[in-house]
């Protein structure tokens, strides 16, 4: 069951929905309720609207505030071209307009595409022409970055002008030539209505951390997303009372719907803006807004951990700190309750779906020991062996997944689909895993090409490929190596064309390829030759344990 695209572009299918019969039972168990995304707003506002629903910086909004500006913005929206079923790539840090942003398209049955602040030209210029955007919405500058200076580089790549030939640029802050923000909101009084978007097709696309040439992208619908927004804000124990400290960049899946941004604004809490996770920014706001819940990656953990120490009085209120995205070490996560003072809980999930909590009420032995289990008792979560029999109980193996919440296949990917699901729709994690009795996890390590840097991922097929467009590149491997602070980083071997070039140049190439700068590699090795498999693949392990080494020799 495919709903197919005539573009000549077309890679394949936009969506591959779940066979009728999982469909039936996902809505017979109640778990797809037929409701958009947006609806989550308009109950909150009914329900809490004179309650605080956001916070940024000095400026705070109502539910009611909130939904009248993202009305206001939808319909201006809509009188600028931009249609239900129309893709907008959405680029922008944690501000306001962000979530303004996100519900005004889901209200007009636009379709987000969710980049991150980190992406640059090469991500930006390929999303926006892989889906056609309409528009691509970014703030002036942020973190020291000129945005605009991006959307000049992306306005005239080649492949962007063929496929997206009247995109608009719509910039927070000062404009430059683009159209301003402020000016599409629509003043008039009376804001026409919405057609309803459909529940069962596309909300938006977010991004895989993927392990192939080109970034994945993950279509959600607003049905399977809905529901594990709603399971996740009852798993963490949300309610009105509830607020959550949004630290991580706002379009990861982990801060949109882990519950998140998403999760306390239906449950009807407070979301605090950060516009970055250091302590200096977060436990003032923390103190100040008594947050109860945030999300961290582990290494953010352990700065918070190292901060506290001075200034644990600043954490009072928060009640519960969610780890997810990378592995958090056994040892760590022993620490995070006495250091910080609050409850730890494990969060293992991915933008295609599945997602595992440690619960609230667990033993300490499983939330310091687990990364917990599955949302719904119907995630199908199996370990298998290379040929994708189920190991025996207890052994590590590859974690295949299906389920309510978890996508049938990436979009417009027939081929990559292929592999990545199989052929009974299951979808290849990449995770190596343990499951003990109970259904919890121990994530064990990673059989896809992909490096974990902390919780954002790189994939060393794409940085091979730019590493490869260098005349004095014969081939390169990019491999993860072990980082005290990050717990991986990427090391890029490479075979040179006759004299090795300075590692320095290619650095220099390859920030220049407009790649987002965490998938620069993080160290260069020079080698006549690749290690080999027995079948005659590069031997990556052979150089993960190469470049081990040498850190062990040196001391680092
Ligand atoms: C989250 O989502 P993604 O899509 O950025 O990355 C998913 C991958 C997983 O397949 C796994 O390899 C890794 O990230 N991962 C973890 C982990 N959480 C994610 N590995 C070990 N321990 C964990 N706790 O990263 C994400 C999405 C929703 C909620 C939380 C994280």
């Amino acid at each position: 069951m495919s709903a197919a695209n005539n573009s000549s572009r077309n890679e394949g299918a936009d969506l591959t929905l779940w066979p009728a019969e999982f469909a039936e039972r996902y809505r017979a168990a109640g778990y797809w309720r037929g409701e958009p995304l947006d609806k989550l707003l308009r109950d909150s506002a009914q329900k809490h609207a004179e309650r605080t629903a956001l916070v940024c910086g000095t400026r705070r909004w109502t539910y009611a505030m909130l939904d009248e500006e993202v009305d206001r913005l939808a319909s201006g929206l809509r009188q600028r071209g931009i249609a239900a079923g129309d893709r907008v790539v959405l680029q922008l840090p944690n501000i306001g307009e962000y979530v303004l942003t996100v519900f005004a398209l889901f209200r007009l049955g636009a379709q987000p595409v969710f980049a991150l602040p980190a992406h640059r030209r090469s991500e930006i210029a390929y999303f926006c022409s892989f889906t056609e955007a309409k528009a691509y919405v970014i703030a002036a500058s942020s973190g020291g970055f000129d945005y605009r200076t991006l959307a000049r580089e992306v306005l005239v790549d080649e492949a962007v002008r063929a496929a997206c030939p009247a995109m608009r640029v719509i910039v927070v802050g000062d404009a430059a030539e683009f159209i301003s923000f402020d000016n599409v909101f629509d003043d008039t009084d009376t804001i026409e209505a919405f057609p309803q978007p459909d529940a069962s097709a596309l909300a938006f696309l977010q991004l895989s951390g993927g392990s192939t040439g080109r970034p994945k992208l993950i279509p959600r619908t607003h049905d399977d997303y809905f529901y594990s927004v709603r399971a996740s804000a009852d798993i963490c124990g949300l309610s009105a009372e509830s607020v959550y400290l949004c630290a991580l960049p706002a379009a990861h899946n982990f801060p949109m719907s882990s519950p998140g941004i998403l999760g306390v604004m239906y449950a009807g809490g407070c979301v605090v803006l950060a516009p970055d996770a250091s302590p200096d920014t977060a436990f003032p706001l923390i103190a100040r807004e008594r947050v109860t819940i945030t999300a961290l990656v582990p290494p953010l953990a352990i700065v918070w951990m190292e901060a506290a120490a001075m200034r644990r009085h600043e954490l009072e209120s928060l009640q519960l700190l969610q780890v997810g995205g990378s592995r958090l070490s056994d040892e760590a996560a022993r620490r995070i309750t006495p250091l910080l003072g609050c409850r730890l809980q494990q969060v293992f999930g991915m933008a295609e779906g599945l997602v595992n909590y440690t619960r609230l009420d667990d033993e300490e032995a499983l939330v310091v020991g687990t990364q917990g289990r599955a949302i719904s008792p119907d995630d199908e979560v199996r370990i298998v062996d290379d040929d994708d029999r189920d190991v025996p109980a207890g052994e590590a193996g590859h974690l295949i997944t299906r389920g309510p919440y978890t996508i049938r296949g990436y979009f417009r990917a027939d081929v990559h689909n292929a592999r990545a699901f199989t052929h009974d729709g299951f979808y290849r994690t990449g995770d190596i895993v343990r499951k003990l009795p109970g259904g919890y996890l121990v994530v064990e390590g990673r059989d896809k090409d992909q490096i974990n840097r902390g919780g954002d991922k790189v994939a060393a097929e794409e940085v091979e490929n730019h590493l490869l467009a260098h005349p004095a590149v014969l081939d390169a491997a990019v491999v993860a190596m072990p980082d005290a602070y990050l717990g991986e980083r990427s090391c890029a071997f490479i075979v040179p064309r006759g004299e090795a070039p300075r590692a320095m140049e290619i650095a220099r190439f390859m920030r220049e390829r407009g790649l987002a700068q965490y998938k620069l590699p993080d160290r260069i090795e020079f080698i006549a030759q690749f290690p080999k498999t027995g079948v005659g693949k590069i031997d990556k392990r052979a150089l993960r344990e190469r470049v081990s080494a040498k850190l062990v020799a040196a001391n680092v």
